[in-house]
């Protein structure tokens, strides 16, 4: 038994790069549990003794993680139910724990439970308390309530039992002002900045932050559950304060801009590139973030440039416009070049990313994206297969749509698991292998990526460039 006072322990299940990235694997990287961050400072700010142990990168089995658990022998273990490839193995890591300690209460949470809280509790009978949405507030009325032998019910957007029946209160949470928030457990941060695998210099040191949260758009593939169509902005100066602790204490040399979408409105957006520029210039780190296309002036370049944005990722889905009206994504193609070339010009990389595999899919529709990332100067392009996930609409449709195959856990879009009534699933794993070989087979794509690497990342250039031809090009 470890000798440390626990009240609570956050936790997530371990996975491999392979699990999250497919094919390619040899990209992949790591990202920090921001979800339970979240979570960590609001337990520590209520002053509830919390430790955080992200298992993701341990590759440890299972009963090892629950043993290690159970040893510092806390009252309570949340565990994150939270992206859907991993959450049967959170089941299966809960069942562990309940075998070896079944007085510990389990508290579950994250998008995944959001989106099916009922099945969920009843596919897992060692749940004791299910949170449903932001958790920030409610996961420390929990643990103060049922430490004080109180009554669960007076608690907003919670599930638990009594007896063999469920119980739901309320609506799911959501955070109305996040500008309230505690700031991350500085001294727990080290832990969790991360190098992103393509970029990796032995000294960067990357983090992610979010400015806002809540998308107005309703893409049919997403799940909105959690964090809703309701924008709630992080005031300028929260961001300020926070991003002088980062800098000051922790050298950050580029932060990942996590918002679903930077650009929500001009205003913010330049409001935003403002604080990110005088800050750039103070500390001289870099930035990159997602932003919609069409959200794109001819200005934007230039702002995101000086602001020391040097990395812009448009989420571009399909060459095809019936596949954005699949997608509900307005998004005018004819456009793109241009809102491309604004950006481009002024010094910020575009990268884009495509999904293949939704209701309508073709081999006519994977060629009009074929066109497109030939067409179109952009730097990076991901590719990701239609992984529907319950909350989204794409989910809701299923049967009349296509058919799944597999389990939840390969629903990380590096595999088949939805096949359209109008694909077969041979027809979508070539044409994922054939946006990349046209993509990448552009001599001005394999300069800049060769640019990019530099002088000193060309091992890994090699090395990725061997294991790129080898996957996608030689292996069929
Ligand atoms: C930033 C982000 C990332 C970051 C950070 C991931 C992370 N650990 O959170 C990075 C870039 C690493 C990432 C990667 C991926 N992501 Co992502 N990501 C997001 C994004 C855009 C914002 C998340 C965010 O910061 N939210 C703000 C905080 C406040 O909300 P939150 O993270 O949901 O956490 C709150 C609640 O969910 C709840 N909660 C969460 N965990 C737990 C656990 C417990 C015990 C409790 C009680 C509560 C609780 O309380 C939290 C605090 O309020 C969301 C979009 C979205 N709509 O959520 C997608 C999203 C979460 N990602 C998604 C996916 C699919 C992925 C990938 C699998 C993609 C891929 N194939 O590689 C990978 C998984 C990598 C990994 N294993 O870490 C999906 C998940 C859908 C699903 N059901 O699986 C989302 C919802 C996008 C979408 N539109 O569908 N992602
Ligand atoms: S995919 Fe992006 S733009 Fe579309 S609804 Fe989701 S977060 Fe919003």
């Amino acid at each position: 038994m470890k000798n440390e006072n626990v009240d609570i322990i956050l936790t997530s299940p371990p996975f491999s790069l392979k699990d999250d990235f497919g094919l390619l694997d040899f990209m992949g990287y790591y990202g920090p549990p921001t979800n339970l961050m979240y979570l960590l400072s609001s337990l520590e700010h209520s002053k509830i003794k919390t430790k955080l142990l992200d298992f993701s990168r341990e590759m440890k089995n299972l009963k090892y993680c629950a043993e290690y658990l159970v040893s510092f022998n806390p009252r309570f273990i949340a565990v994150a139910v939270h992206f859907t490839f991993l959450s049967e193995r959170s089941l299966q890591l809960i069942s562990c724990i309940k075998e070896l300690n079944s007085e510990i209460t389990i508290i579950v949470g994250g998008v995944h439970f959001t989106a099916v809280p009922e099945e969920t509790m009843e596919q897992c009978p060692d749940i004791d308390v299910g949170i449903l949405g932001e958790a920030e507030e409610a996961i420390v009325k929990v643990v103060k309530t049922l430490q004080a032998g109180g009554n669960l019910k007076e608690i907003n957007g919670i599930i638990f039992r009594v007896g063999k029946t469920l119980v739901k209160i309320g609506t799911n949470n959501m955070v109305e002002n996040v500008n309230q928030l505690p700031f991350p457990p500085l001294d727990k941060i080290e832990y969790f900045l991360h190098s992103p695998a393509i970029y990796k210099k032995k000294d960067d040191i990357h983090l992610l932050i979010v400015t806002a949260r809540g998308c107005p758009f309703h893409c049919t593939f997403c799940d909105r559950t959690v964090l809703g169509s309701k924008i709630r902005f992080y005031e300028i100066d929260y961001l300020s304060r926070l991003i002088d602790i980062f800098c000051t204490n922790y050298k950050i040399t580029c932060f990942e801009i996590n918002d679903e979408n930077i650009c929500i409105t001009k205003k913010r957006f330049r409001e935003i590139c403002k604080l990110l520029k005088d800050k750039h210039q103070k500390y001289n780190f870099t930035w990159k973030c997602s932003i919609r296309a069409d959200s794109v002036e001819p200005d934007t370049g230039k702002i995101l440039y000086d602001s020391g944005c040097r990395d812009a990722i448009f989420g571009l889905e399909s060459g095809s416009k019936k596949m954005l009206m699949a997608y509900n994504k307005k998004l005018d193609l004819d456009e793109l070049p241009q809102k491309c070339k604004y950006i481009r010009s002024a010094g910020v990389r575009v990268s884009g990313s495509f999904i293949i595999g939704g209701p309508g899919e073709n081999e006519e529709t994977i060629s009009e994206t074929i066109n497109l990332v030939k067409k179109t100067d952009l730097d990076v392009i991901f590719v990701w297969f239609l992984a529907p996930v319950p909350g989204s609409v794409i989910h809701k449709n299923l049967e009349s749509t296509g058919k799944l195959i597999g389990d939840f856990s390969k629903r990380t879009g590096h595999y088949v698991t939805f096949i359209p009534n109008s694909s077969t699933k041979e027809q979508l794993e070539a044409g994922y292998k054939n946006i990349y070989r046209a993509f990448y087979s552009k001599p001005s794509v394999v300069y800049r990526t060769f640019k990019r690497y530099g002088l000193s990342g060309l091992p890994m250039f090699i090395k990725n460039g061997f294991l790129y031809v080898y996957r996608f090009i030689i292996k069929p």
